[in-house]
């Protein structure tokens, strides 16, 4: 038998990102994001506060098969570690040759985007606009702005998620605030692998 889902929808509220009837929401507080942003300092002197940094809202519990589409919501909030603005995680796709669609619902912020030579891009991404990740692209977002950064993302289900390459070197460019503006500069720890 072909694995498919039966026809649905679902109803997201544009402002807040929430999806009526989400299967699953990943809550990520700065614990569970240990030794990714560059301040060391900064990040254990906020450790015990231990602020949420963001949420995904998983629109339906996506089979992860060739084929099928998975699809969620992040809710990425504003504020900073040190310098530096909060950010999603960001991942390669486990299958490397998966692309993705981010479409910003709420708020603002950059989407940064590398090779695996650490060649990094920036896209804005606002309400209404589309940013299409091609395969073989890490993918992170960052809310450089004071409100919540909301955006739709829609994936291959069976892209999967390679968070190892980042965290063991990050990615090659951070955002970080530098006389009250949002500047991107080269990452400290960040070296392409022999
Ligand atoms: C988007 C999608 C999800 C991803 C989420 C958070 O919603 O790309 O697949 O999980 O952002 O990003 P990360 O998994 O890198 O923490
Ligand atoms: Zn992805």
């Amino acid at each position: 038998m072909i694995e498919t889902a039966q026809p649905f929808n679902r109803l997201i509220d544009l402002a807040s990102g929430r999806i009526a009837e989400a299967s699953t929401i990943t809550y990520r507080h700065l614990s569970d994001m240990r030794g990714w942003f560059a301040d060391a300092d900064a990040e254990a002197a906020l450790i015990a506060e231990n602020p949420l940094i963001y949420e995904v809202h998983y629109g339906y519990n996506a089979p992860s098969i060739d084929g099928q589409l998975g699809f969620g919501t992040t809710l990425l909030y504003p504020g900073r570690i040190g310098d530096e603005y909060y950010m999603t995680k960001g991942h390669y796709h486990r299958k490397a040759d998966r692309a993705e669609i981010y479409y910003g619902l709420s708020g603002e912020g950059e989407l940064l985007l590398q090779t695996r030579d650490g060649a990094t891009t920036v896209q804005h991404i606002a309400p209404g606009v589309v940013a299409y990740i091609p395969a073989y692209h890490a993918h992170r977002t960052i809310n450089t702005g004071r409100e919540t950064f909301v955006f739709l993302s829609v994936y291959p289900a069976d892209a999967g998620n390679d968070y190892e390459s980042i965290a063991e070197l990050g990615f090659a460019a951070l955002l970080v605030e530098r006389d009250g503006k949002p500047q991107v500069v080269p990452s400290p720890r960040y070296h392409t692998q022999a």
